[in-house]
């Protein structure tokens, strides 16, 4: 079994529920066990700022599944869930972004492994060590936990985690 790292967001109509399905949807696959799942932040946007704030988590995924074939499958669980890429950077009603695998470093056409942007991003790093805070930069070794505590600015805790379960109830 693989241990994995996603970074969920969602910044259109019912952010919550898109989030929700999203993790229902993973839940869902075979060969995927969703492990843990951070609370809910709040979070200003990054990269495009003129649109609205998103809620962001992290889960934790056990699988069989390889990088590419999960890449696959986070891209179907977008579609499925109405998101289109009209302004890159843009609003989005979900976005699925594998973050880690192992610890491996992954370099192909589609996919990069680690997430090349993850350590500049608090609304990324905030959830995840929320979750595991031993975790390190696979390819500098720097601390996840670390590089997280300069990165809190324009993140604010919207909902405490409760375990998966309570994440789909609420
Ligand atoms: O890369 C994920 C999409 N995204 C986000 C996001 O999820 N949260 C915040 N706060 N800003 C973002 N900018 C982009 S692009």
């Amino acid at each position: 079994m693989n241990r994995v790292y996603l970074s969920l967001g969602s910044n259109i109509g019912d952010r919550l529920l898109f989030l929700q399905q999203a993790v229902r949807s993973l839940q869902g696959v075979k060969g995927v066990k969703v492990s843990q799942v951070s609370s809910v932040y709040e979070t200003d946007p990054v990269g495009y700022v003129d649109q609205d704030a998103f809620l962001n988590i992290v889960v934790e995924l056990e699988t069989s599944m390889t990088p590419l074939e999960l890449l696959k499958k986070c891209n179907e669980i977008e579609a499925e869930l109405g998101r289109t890429r009209e302004i890159h950077w843009g609003p989005r009603t979900v976005d699925l972004d594998i973050l880690l695998y192992n610890e491996e470093v992954v370099e192909t056409e589609n996919l990069i492994i680690p997430h090349p942007r993850m350590s500049e991003r608090g609304f990324v790093l905030i959830p995840l060590v929320e979750i595991n805070s031993d975790l390190r930069e696979p390819r500098t070794n720097r601390s996840f936990i670390e590089l997280a505590h300069t990165l809190k600015e324009g993140v604010h805790l919207w909902r405490p985690s409760n375990g998966v379960d309570a994440f789909m109830r609420f």
